[in-house]
């Protein structure tokens, strides 16, 4: 599908100037600056769209804080049934706005669709889960009494998400949320808010039909400072942020000094092993996908491979082919498996990344570097890049989001696991082996020590019904499936007397 037929689609044709602010049917361009969204596939201006001025901001807080109160009321399972017919409506737009994300952030067509999937898989998986909010029943330690669980709806949910998965993440929280009874208010990343705009519009319109409260789903673009009034607000009950580890720490102290609640998605710098006893052509495949995809710009990317000696030279013969194969170009020409990165600045902290490995004493097995050329005006296109280098280089611990895959040795599986740890972010992380013993030992507490360990399978594309989310500088939240839905509720512990007499836990006595 073409950008200009996806636009239409979705409703954005002519639109010269796009919402920045909205509480669902009631959108307005708002007071802050103006943002210019430019395709990093071809340089060009795609639209401009308004954003929130602090005005804005409280105005979106306040209606959001009047949709809760009459929200909350609902039966979670009438508010599955509008989450149910949100996600038939992205299948009904999955194509267009699929061509969106690849045009507005530069990942493939596939990508694209894939990202668009993943909201229609958290969608379903909301509706069910719509009608199983359970909580618990406790035995008492007291005669004639009862004691449960239940969990209510918490309040206004602030997203804030990053470019790189323009839709699929702020699904990931409203899905949850909106079952949950929550409202929510979503900053998108300022480098694409026509995403932005094409959600919310979707979103909107079935509310309309649904007669869902006005600013249950609120839109307000903006810039860090619209996030950080975001993390100040205590009317916003939970704060959900994904983007930098830089980002994630502001974020989450403010919300934290505060004493409200975050859920915070940040920085990985996710590994792969691959053993002696690995099948190698499935390991190839899994790295390749992994560091090249999105042009390496997912939170679960690979950017480490720690290869077992026996095995290097051989691996890094095939990767070396593998690599030869991958075409970059415009993402939404479908032969094509690598789109530009986000943006020239992206592009220079890739080269940035590549000269300090090699000051570092690394050294470039394939070369990478900018594209140049009509086909890549744009400037954001540059060649997948796999270095050699050594765990402990300060490059190597950071987290660059560009496709520059490093390199590492082994020996035995406890030093690769030890590597694997050896960095501050706790994403993904996988193993390649046919060997039970090695798989167990990767996954044993003494194993690896990320939110995602995956056995035969790369650190990327994870599916939507497992929780999702990393330790350390990844920050500690779970988004998505498994329990996630908790962070999205507030749990009430009810005990009932239904005897004559009040006696006192812990066998205290008091009587009077
Ligand atoms: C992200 O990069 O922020 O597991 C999310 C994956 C995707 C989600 C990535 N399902 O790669």
């Amino acid at each position: 599908m073409n950008i200009q037929d996806a636009l239409k689609v979705l409703g954005l044709e002519t639109k010269e100037l796009n919402f920045g602010v909205s509480t669902g049917n009631e959108s307005v361009l708002g007071s802050g600056p103006v943002i210019a969204s430019h395709s990093p596939v071809d340089g060009n201006l795609i639209s401009r769209c308004g954003s929130a001025n602090r005005q804005d901001f409280d105005f979106v807080v306040a209606k959001s804080r009047e949709a809760f109160a009459v929200w909350r009321s609902w039966p979670a399972p009438a508010r599955g049934e509008v989450v149910r017919a949100f996600g038939n409506a992205l299948r009904e737009k999955k194509a267009a706005l699929g061509a969106l994300v690849s045009f507005e952030m530069g990942k493939s067509y596939q990508e694209g669709l894939g990202e668009v999937q993943e909201m229609i898989d958290i969608c379903d998986f909301a509706v069910g889960l719509s009608r199983q909010l359970y909580g618990l029943t406790i035995h008492s330690e007291r005669p004639n009494h009862r004691m449960f669980e239940q969990w209510h709806p918490l309040g206004p949910v602030g997203i804030i998400t990053a470019f790189n998965f323009p839709v699929a993440v702020w699904a990931w929280n409203t899905a949850l949320a909106w079952v949950c009874g929550d409202t929510t208010l979503w900053k998108p990343s300022e480098k694409v808010p026509l995403c932005g705009v094409a959600c919310q519009k979707i979103a909107a319109e079935v509310f309309k039909q649904h007669h869902v409260p006005e600013g249950v789903s609120c839109l307000i673009q903006g810039d860090r400072e619209v996030g950080e009034w975001i993390a100040q607000n205590p009317a916003i009950a939970l704060v959900s942020a994904t983007g930098s580890t830089r980002m994630g720490r502001q974020v989450g102290q403010v919300v934290a000094g505060r004493l409200g609640r975050s859920l915070l998605e940040l920085g990985g710098n996710n590994a792969l092993i691959v053993s002696e006893e690995a099948d190698l052509d499935l390991a190839i495949r899994a790295v390749v996908f992994g560091a090249v995809g999105t042009a390496g710009q997912r939170c679960t990317s690979t950017r480490r491979v720690i290869i077992q000696n026996k095995v290097y030279d051989q691996f890094v013969e095939r990767l070396q082919k593998a690599y030869g194969s991958i075409r970059i170009g415009d993402p939404l020409d479908e032969n094509n498996h690598m789109g530009p990165l986000i943006d020239t600045q992206a592009v220079d902290m890739y080269l940035k990344a590549i000269e300090s490995v090699k000051q570092e004493g690394g050294k470039a097995l394939i070369a990478g570097g900018k594209l140049e050329g009509e086909k890549y005006a744009s400037g954001c296109y540059v060649k997948p890049c796999v270095m050699e280098a050594k765990p402990e280089y300060q490059t190597v611990q950071n987290e660059t989001f560009a496709p520059i895959l490093y390199l590492l040795r082994y020996e035995n599986i406890q030093e690769a696991i030890d590597i694997q740890n050896a960095v501050p972010q706790g994403l993904s992380s996988a193993i390649f082996t046919q060997n039970l013993l090695e798989s167990e030992t990767f996954l044993s507490a003494s194993g690896s020590d990320c939110g995602i360990a995956n056995v035969n399978l790369g650190t990327s594309g994870a599916e939507i019904g497992g929780a999702f989310g990393g330790e350390k500088e990844t920050g500690g939240g779970r988004e998505s499936g498994s329990d996630a839905w908790k962070a999205y509720m507030r749990r009430q512990t009810n005990t009932i007397n239904y005897g004559r007499s009040i006696p006192l836990a812990q066998g205290i006595q008091f009587d009077l």
